[in-house]
């Protein structure tokens, strides 16, 4: 038998090269120092050499070693010279370079010869479309020389590079461009110089044929900043709003966080090959295309929206990740998470705070929660890793940005600027720990955070049973946290959970204004007087703490916050908890019909509230009308039957579907005749648009197969153009095809719409999916070395319940074969394919047992890279 069919064998093979674990508990500082650094390329695509000199010095705060340690990955040394004279004192350890030193200061440079044509990983230097470009967080700047490259050790750089002018006209690099000039002989040079010390993984190059929307900027202390956006010629016309929210940024981080910009340029590069959203280096910011390039008639509202945060996150790393940066890799939500967080508040501040906030959740539910509940949980600063870019990861991000939060509710935004403030000026030009932060934060805003520090570093999504008692006229309400056991660690202690309440009086609809509780014990009650009858409890209003709240709540109960809670995220959760616990009781004990009849009349209640309140505005009440995400919903069970659920789950839509058809229908009229613009009102009158379509395709597909094609015909954005057209894809009409062509003709020659093209066939919920998405990896615009191309097609599909959970397990291997295929070309985009399949133990168990099965198989494979088999080790753990 083929061992990797047999789960028994492969258990028992020894794996071979299992990477090391690295631990947070063993930091050490780095014992030589770098304070300057200097860089020269001779540019090709298929040939570069590098050559670099760094100047070193012995660390005083560390223990002296002789030997000095210089990370490298796949790269040789073609020399190595020591005070200007060629050494033969090096060696090579493993992908190392170790060179032995006499003194106390020297100069190094080493000489290396690198292929970014053949770069598939997209980490170090690469092609893209006929440019250069470089990726160098976390570990990436190892592929193009030797360095101690690690987050702590910062130095100046000064950059020189030279290559062809036909083929990159544009130079770019961190820092201030020092001087430029031509060789006479068809090549070019220029010479940057970053005054700011920063460590490696910051350090970027660009050269290619590129044009720049450019403008400017002048700071509050009067900084003349030039910036410009350098996209591939004929994108252009489509980076406006990223110039429009890169200034914003600047002003927005100036007046909230006193952040001023440090440099005399800011560029941002666009590139259509890219593992991630973007990335935050000195002064040159290299952006994925879909987080650059937008106009009504290619980007939805959610791409205009994409732009904006990334483009604010970004530039907010400027001060949070590159003027104070991390100490190690195990401090990455020290940049992420605070970055996250001014990126929320920034972009809640740009569109309104309540639908944000409701995004924000939303997105934290369905990402984070799986990962805080399965195989592959972990603290927001974790304790060992493998392989680094396995870490970039919800919980680190958003987690992250939620305790953060969390502390700013603690203390009020006034004593939480500063805290930040003083958070600043005190690391300044320092590689920081999370340590370092919540220190500056109890000395700066007031807080006592020592119980706090467990959010850091205990995995795990606390529940919140929630008990209210009425007696006399005193409400008591009662609050019990559990942690649960997480991989690691079993036992967990209590941590500080605030929550934002409210108690309504259920006869006038109002409260008597809202309190923060901290429950920081594993049980505590807390009474209200003044109550003549028991009043409605609103609780984790705006989402206060990131816990799962249990609490024992009437639907009628549910049915008024729904309907009148003056907090508009707990006025979502009320709608959302109607429906959850509705689905969950459905698709586990099973309803009767009287049950099921009962339950759902309770929703139409609140949802019809919700269609006809006229005080809600548009953008609102298409929050209001979402129903749960799948994968919430999942997480609601301990072992949970997919298909069942989504059975459920369509049912209910196509339940409300006809019994509110003409309501939908209605609400569909009125919004269509608003104008197109990016105003609130008209991007909310959008948003309604497609969810009455999607909930009448439900219960009537022929009446909203013809509505869905009239909304693609008549659509002059791309947001109804493609809300049209998800709905059709999910139809089996002839209008499908017909509108899934003409879409595809339409938009050919744009990268990003084609990915749309894609997504929509893959997330799709026409019984065919899976068929479909086997067809579309042999289409001629598939390209498995492009990572949003593979996104748009398998991470699609992945999240495509009824397709990816197919019973016969189909789904299952599609994955497995896509991560097989895929690992050995670019192992950073294989590897987050892994948890889809991770989940298994909570999946009814024939689909479980298919599941591990692929995961096994995957274990089983020759030279897995060391992303993928850590995250399938820990899957099977
Ligand atoms: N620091 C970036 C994220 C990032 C991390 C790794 C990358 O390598 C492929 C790229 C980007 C951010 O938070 O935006
Ligand atoms: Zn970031």
């Amino acid at each position: 038998m083929d061992i990797s069919t047999n789960p028994e064998m492969a258990d028992a093979a020894p794996t071979p090269h299992e990477p090391p674990v690295i631990r947070r508990e063993d930091y050490q500082p780095f014992p030589w120092l770098v304070p300057a650094t200097r860089l020269e390329f001779t540019l090709g695509l298929a040939k570069t050499i590098v050559v670099s000199t760094l100047q070193i010095e012995r660390n005083p705060a560390a223990q002296a070693s002789a030997v000095l340690r210089l990370d490298g990955d796949g790269i040789s040394a073609a020399s190595v010279t020591v005070d200007g004279q060629e050494s033969s004192g090096w060696e090579m350890d493993g992908d190392s370079l170790l060179l032995t030193l006499p003194g106390d200061a020297h100069e190094v440079s080493i000489t290396t010869e690198i292929d970014p044509s053949a770069n598939t990983q997209l980490m170090g230097l690469y092609a893209s479309n006929g440019m250069l470009c470089t990726q160098c967080e976390a570990e990436g700047f190892r592929r193009i020389t030797f360095f101690p490259d690690r987050p702590d050790v910062l130095s100046t750089y000064t950059v020189r590079m030279a290559g062809s002018q036909a083929d990159f006209p544009v130079l770019l690099s961190n820092g201030n461009k020092a001087a430029e000039g031509e060789n006479g002989d068809g090549t070019h040079w220029a010479e940057w110089h970053d005054p700011w010390p920063k460590p490696s993984y910051l350090f970027a190059l660009v050269a290619g044929d590129l044009v720049a929307n450019a403008d400017s900027f002048t700071t509050l202390s009067g900084r003349e900043v030039d910036l410009a956006i350098y996209v591939r010629d004929g994108d252009l016309g489509r980076t406006r709003h990223a110039m429009t929210s890169l200034i914003k940024s600047m002003e927005w981080d100036e007046q909230t966080f006193g952040r001023e910009y440090d440099l005399d340029v800011f560029n941002i590069v666009a590139v259509s090959d890219f593992n991630m959203g973007a990335m935050e280096n000195k002064g040159l910011n290299v952006f994925n295309t879909k987080y650059v390039l937008a106009d009504p008639e290619t980007a939805t509202d959610g791409d205009f929206d994409g732009v904006e945060g990334v483009i604010a996150h970004e530039y907010f790393h400027n001060w949070s990740g590159n003027r104070v940066t991390c100490r190690d890799w195990f401090q990455l939500s020290l940049k992420e998470g605070f970055t996250v967080l001014r990126d929320q508040l920034f972009s809640q501040d740009m569109q309104g705070e309540a639908v944000k906030r409701i995004e924000d959740v939303r997105i934290l539910r369905s990402a984070q929660f799986p990962e805080d509940s399965g195989p592959l949980a972990h603290p927001i600063r974790p304790d060992s890793f493998r392989e680094i870019s396995n870490f970039y990861t919800a919980t680190v991000y958003n987690k992250g940005a939620e305790v953060i939060r969390m502390m700013r509710t603690m203390c009020g935004p006034e004593a939480f600027r500063q805290g930040t403030d003083l958070y600043f000026d005190r690391h300044d030009g320092e590689a920081a720990t999370c340590e370092d932060f919540i220190r500056a934060m109890e000395d700066g805003a007031g807080l006592d955070l020592s119980q706090f520090r467990l959010w850091y570093s205990q995995a795990g999504t606390p529940r919140v049973d929630i008990n209210l008692e009425h007696s006399g006229d005193t409400a008591t309400l009662t609050l019990k946290q559990t942690v649960p056991p997480t991989p690691g660690q079993p036992g967990k202690k209590p941590m500080p959970i605030p929550l934002r309440i409210a108690l309504f009086d259920r006869d006038n609809g109002s409260h008597e204004g809202e309190q923060l509780i901290v429950l920081d014990q594993p049980e505590q009650s807390f009474s209200f007087g003044g109550f003549a009858s028991s009043p409605v409890l609103s609780v984790n209003r705006g989402f206060s703490a990131p816990v799962r709240i249990a609490r024992d709540i009437s639907d009628d109960d549910l049915v008024f916050l729904a309907a009148k809670d003056d907090d508009p995220f707990a006025r979502y959760e009320a709608m959302q908890d109607l429906i959850v616990r509705h689905l969950t009781a459905a698709s586990s004990d099973g309803l009767d019909d009287y049950a099921r009849e009962a339950a759902r009349r309770s929703i139409a209640q609140a949802f019809e509230a919700i269609l006809t309140d006229e005080t809600l505005d548009d953008s609102m009440r298409g929050e209001l009308m979402m129903l749960p995400g799948l994968t919430y919903l999942l997480e609601q069970q301990q072992v949970a039957d997919p298909t069942r659920i989504h059975e459920e789950r369509e049912g209910l839509k196509a339940w409300l579907g006809a019994r509110f058809e003409d309501g939908l229908a209605k609400l569909h009229r009125r919004v269509s005749a608003v104008a197109y613009s990016q105003e609130s009102a008209s991007r909310g009158a959008r948003k309604v648009k497609t969810q009455a379509l999607a909930y009448l395709a439900a219960a009537n597909g022929a009446l909203a197969s013809e509505m869905a094609a009239a909304q693609y015909d008549a659509a002059d954005n791309m947001t109804d153009r493609q809300g049209a057209l998800m709905v059709l894809t999910g139809l089996s009409t002839e209008r499908r095809s017909a509108k899934l062509l003409d879409f595809h003709e339409r938009y050919s020659d744009n990268e990003l719409v084609v990915d749309k093209w894609f997504a929509l066939q893959a997330s799709s919920l026409h019984p065919e999916a899976i068929e479909h998405v086997k067809a579309l990896a042999d289409h001629a615009d598939f390209n498995i070395r492009n990572p949003n191309r593979v996104r748009s097609l398998y991470m699609a599909f992945a999240a495509n319940p009824h397709a990816f959970h197919a019973a016969d397990g189909e789904g299952y291997r599609l994955i497995a074969d896509l991560i097989l295929e895929l690992d050995p070309i670019n192992p950073q985009t294989a590897a987050r394919f892994v948890p889809s399949l991770g989940r298994w133990r909570r999946i009814e168990p024939k689909r479980s047992a298919m599941m591990r099965a692929e995961l096994e198989r995957i274990r089983s494979a020759k030279n897995l890279s060391r992303d993928t088999f850590e995250q399938v080790a820990r899957s099977l753990g």
